[in-house]
């Protein structure tokens, strides 16, 4: 099954736009991985996809046990995303994605600014023959995304200016991205890339909670999905916190 169809079947079956962030630092190895394993098992039913980043596969081991933590969110029929924010030459780039791909991702996270041809034209190509996913990045999260993605440019099509972030919405289009990600602490950005998108490429929001973004207003904004890390697996009941968190948004439709 591809990674659409199996992120939405999640959704609709979790009742959940929640992604969660499983990105757990401060351990050995041993209770790295144990301590993974135990968060995907008690969160899993309270998310619709679980992202990986480099914190689990610089110490883990990609085809070793970060390959064991996919299988495990695989029994739980929901996708694993690899947030590898790829951004190198199109040659390196396709050995990236074909590696995260071979160890079972159904997605993975890249860079706008890097462009399509030569660039990830290959990540997109090796995506859709095996009905993978890939997430663009349309603006961060962090105050100093503004930098890069909040800057005016002028767009070399029209010679209009535009806001950077504006144009990498377009191109998620153009390049058949399955997902454009805006942070949820730029609430009136994530409004606008939705008004450029129409729905026709949903929006993942990172930066609720620790980072100040509020899940409720990021979904209103037209967010379709937010990404979690730190509010769920930081708490002392990070199952409560998802489902609390899930159940906190159940109105908004
Ligand atoms: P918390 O701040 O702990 O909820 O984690 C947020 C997660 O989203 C981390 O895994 C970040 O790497 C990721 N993220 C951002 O925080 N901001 C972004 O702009 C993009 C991402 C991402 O690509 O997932």
């Amino acid at each position: 099954m591809g990674f659409k169809k199996l992120l939405e079947d999640a959704e609709k079956r979790n009742r959940s736009p929640i992604v969660l962030a499983l990105d757990l630092t401060r351990r050995n190895r041993e209770d790295l991985y144990k301590d993974s394993l135990k968060l995907i098992q008690a969160v899993s039913r309270f998310v619709c996809a679980i992202k990986i980043n480099r914190q689990l596969v610089l110490p883990l081991g990609l085809h070793d046990r970060v390959k064991a933590l996919v299988d495990e969110i695989h029994g739980r029929d929901i996708p694993a995303i690899m947030d590898a924010k790829i951004n190198d030459i199109g040659h390196t780039n396709e050995f990236i994605a074909s590696e995260y791909f071979s160890a079972g991702f159904d997605a993975v996270t890249a860079s706008a600014f890097v462009g399509y041809k030569d660039g990830l034209e290959p990540v997109f190509r090796l995506a859709k023959q095996k009905q993978n996913g890939v997430l663009l990045l349309v603006h961060m999260s962090h105050k100093g995304a503004s930098e890069g993605y909040g800057q005016t440019v002028v767009d070399e099509k029209t010679g209009s200016r535009r806001r950077q972030f504006e144009i990498f919405a377009e191109k998620t289009l153009q390049w058949g991205a399955d997902g454009a990600i805006v942070g949820a602490t730029f609430l009136e950005t994530i409004a606008r890339v939705h008004s450029i998108l129409g729905g026709n490429v949903p929006i993942f929001s990172p930066g609720v909670g620790v980072q100040g973004g509020s899940l409720k207003d990021a979904l209103v904004a037209g967010a379709k999905y937010a990404i979690v890390g730190r509010s769920i697996y930081e708490s002392d009941d990070p199952a409560g916190s998802a489902n609390d968190l899930r159940r906190s948004i159940e109105a908004v439709g």
